[in-house]
């Protein structure tokens, strides 16, 4: 176990090995096995249930709602991780919580894109920090990415709705997110395997998406992702997402 409940507050040091990195680089992705624990992962996944009682669909932020996932984004074990991988201090600006609740009309899995189309940062810029909350295969909706396209610029994209709102504001849908790109020619489609506790780190610029959760074996597949970007780099902050640089403590490592 490289770190302990978020509840208990640990800040204990994330040191990341150079093949990590180099991991990373190379392939746009980065898992890091058993990042939490089982018991903090249920302790989400009620904290998030609590919160949406009966509405289970995506939502945006839950980091400015929910204490336990503030908790989570603020952390810095996680921002030492994500410090290392991109050599920068990395500041924490929005999150999206999945639930991937098998065959739910409200959710529809993700289509392959890159995530800068939403964040419109500077080249590599934008991260983002998954932490799986479920036992997570191809059969409930895993990842996939397309390893090694997080060296490609960005590309052109078609312009899709990703959420559905009420007359209130509040979201209430989502369609398959992401605005979907064309896959270039050389890149291989990499269905991800992750469990409970697991933290997937995603380069801006990498081809990713999700099938929608279709299993009749009522296999869930939270997930929550958490977006950051370079100390001092601009970004659009999205008329959905409406990202907000949060406060954090100093780079570590
Ligand atoms: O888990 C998924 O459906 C993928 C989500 C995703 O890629 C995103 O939020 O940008």
């Amino acid at each position: 176990m490289r770190a302990t409940s978020i509840t208990l507050q640990s800040e204990s040091l994330m040191k990341l090995s150079e093949d990590e990195k180099c991991f990373f680089q190379e392939n746009g992705y980065l898992i890091i096995k058993d990042f939490l624990s089982s018991k903090t992962c249920q302790e989400l996944k009620d904290a998030a249930h609590k919160h949406a009682q009966d509405k289970i669909h995506n939502y945006l932020n839950f980091h400015r709602d929910i204490e336990e996932f503030k908790s989570l984004i603020t952390h810095s074990s996680l921002h030492d991780i994500c410090d290392q991988v991109l050599n920068a201090r990395m500041v924490p600006i929005g999150s999206i919580f999945f639930f991937g609740k098998p065959n739910n009309p409200l959710e529809n899995g993700s289509l392959p894109h890159q995530d800068n189309y939403a964040a419109k940062a500077p080249n590599g810029s934008y991260l983002v920090a998954s932490l799986a909350l479920d036992v997570t295969r191809k059969d409930n909706g895993a990842l996939y990415v397309y390893p090694g396209s997080n060296k490609l610029p960005e590309l052109p994209f078609v312009e899709s709705k990703n959420f559905e709102y009420d007359d209130s504001g509040k979201l209430i849908k989502n369609f398959p997110i992401g605005n979907e790109v064309k896959i270039p020619d050389g890149y291989e489609k990499l269905t991800l395997e992750y469990d409970p506790g697991d933290l997937i780190l995603l380069h801006s610029n990498i081809i990713h998406g999700a099938e929608k959760n279709i299993n009749s074996s009522d296999k869930w597949r939270h997930q929550y992702y958490m977006h950051f970007i370079k100390d001092g780099d601009p970004f659009w902050p999205g008329w959905n997402a409406r990202r907000q640089i949060m406060d954090r403590g100093p780079k570590r490592i």
